[in-house]
């Protein structure tokens, strides 16, 4: 097994010489620090029509996990046109590459041609600034991708769903799709329920039983809706369109609510519940920076809410940042978070336990950066695989600082210690010490 690594500012070989694509490694899991490979994809480029420097392939990186897919994908991969005239344009589209558990192109489905902007109306009003892949997701039962384009029709911001399950699609079980919000055949800006300058589509995610136990809901974040940031529930509709349930706003002005989300089963009632980062919420007397809300679910009627749980992260420390559902880590029946505040001291994660209330709202655990040398730990995470077999699920914590620490969890043996000591009593009369080096 290994862990794949995004690289988004790595520099460029061969024919990329000089510029700085970003890159996608694999890193065995042993000891050895310096063992990380480069994944041999996108090598190429040609010049008359594109650009990759600054395009920050593996700026996100997902896995089907065992046998599945991988995807990663570079948002800021620019198209262009008349280069070197004055008239020249520069679209930046992003795209994605899929590739087999090989990390090979072994199928249709596996390349670089996951770039739904091409080919459509250019221009930051329409897909031109698309920015495709800013984030990006599997379903849980693997058959859709999910790719967030928040710069879409002038940063209204997009989600696309598509399916992905090629041995289904042989059988002709699925040919559904792709859908987006706008419609993927009307493309009708309009059917999207935010403002411009939303940026829906920069966070995404999906899960069952959060809109009705048995069905596929998707969730995508939109930091910069009505300044305060929203959180949009969808589902598919029969043809090309993704419809939007409920949306759920921030408290705060400029707080980046729905910068991260995550879904998990934290007070194991069975309904999904709902995790949300706005990792610039801010409070300066309670010298509070980033929060994260946690939704638990009403049995699905979102409309008659609860107040969500708030924890609150220190000043400046961009708490909240990445959220991620890590499994179960103690394996006690309820779905735990791992919370990253990259910016508290040389970044932090938090990991809160799920519970019968929803959350312990103290964390179970902190993991700093400090401690592993490494600075602005815990801006990206990934959980939820047990890398060592041991029935726990281990954890990943990514940084800006070219490292990744892995966390394999174990089961934690309390040991109540009874102590006996013979003889029950000292006689401090009695010199057996006597003689000894030391001893007076
Ligand atoms: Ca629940
Ligand atoms: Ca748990
Ligand atoms: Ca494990």
């Amino acid at each position: 097994m290994r862990i794949l690594v995004g690289a988004p500012r790595a520099a460029g070989q061969g024919a990329q010489q000089g510029t700085r694509p970003g890159a996608l490694f694999r890193c065995p899991i042993t000891p050895e620090e310096y063992d990380c490979e480069r994944v041999d994809i996108d090598g190429d480029v040609s010049l008359d029509r594109e650009s990759k420097d600054n395009q920050w392939l593996g700026v996100t990186v997902k896995s089907q996990g065992i046998g599945g897919k991988v995807v990663t994908c570079a948002h800021l991969y620019e198209l262009r046109q008349r280069v070197s005239q004055p008239s020249e344009t520069r679209d930046p589209i992003g795209r994605c590459y899929v590739l087999s558990e090989d990390l090979t192109e072994r199928d249709d489905l596996d390349g670089g041609e996951w770039k739904f902007c091409e080919g459509r109306p250019q221009g930051h009003e329409q897909f031109g600034f698309c920015q495709q892949g800013l984030s990006v997701s599997f379903t849980p039962d693997n058959n859709y991708i999910l790719f967030g384009a928040p710069g879409t029709y002038n940063w209204k911001g997009e989600m696309r769903v598509q399916l992905i399950n090629q041995s289904l699609l042989d059988l002709g079980f699925y040919d559904d799709g792709p859908y987006e919000v706008a419609d993927q055949r009307q493309l009708n800006a309009r059917l999207i329920p935010l403002p411009y300058h939303s940026y829906l589509g920069f966070s995404v995610d999906s899960a069952m039983g959060i809109m009705s136990l048995g069905e596929l809901t998707f969730v995508a974040g939109a930091p910069r809706a009505n300044h305060t940031g929203a959180v949009v529930l969808l589902r598919k509709d029969n043809v090309y369109r993704l419809v939007p349930q409920h949306i759920f706003w921030g408290e705060e002005l400029a707080s980046s609510f729905g910068y991260s989300v995550a879904t998990t089963d934290l007070n194991r009632d069975g309904w999904t519940d709902l995790i949300v980062g706005a990792p610039n919420f801010f409070d300066r007397k309670a010298e509070i920076g980033g929060a994260v809300y946690v939704y638990l679910n009403p049995f699905g009627h979102w409309d008659d809410q609860a107040r969500p749980i708030r924890l609150n992260g220190t000043y400046d420390s961009m708490f909240g940042m990445t959220v991620s559902s890590i499994g179960d880590l103690d394996q006690d029946g309820y779905g735990d978070i791992a919370v990253g505040a990259p910016f508290d001291g040389d970044g932090k994660v938090f990991i809160y336990r799920g519970s019968d209330a929803g959350i312990e709202t103290k964390p179970a655990q902190v993991l700093d950066g400090r401690d592993f040398d490494v600075r602005r730990f815990g801006y990206s995470i990934s959980g939820g695989l047990d890398v060592d077999k041991n029935q726990y699920p281990d954890l990943a914590v990514g940084s800006l600082n070219d490292s990744v620490v892995l966390f394999r969890s174990r089961p934690v043996i309390h040991v109540v210690r009874d102590l006996s000591i013979e003889p029950q009593n000292i006689d401090l009369e009695q010199r057996n010490c006597q003689g000894r080096d030391g001893v007076w």
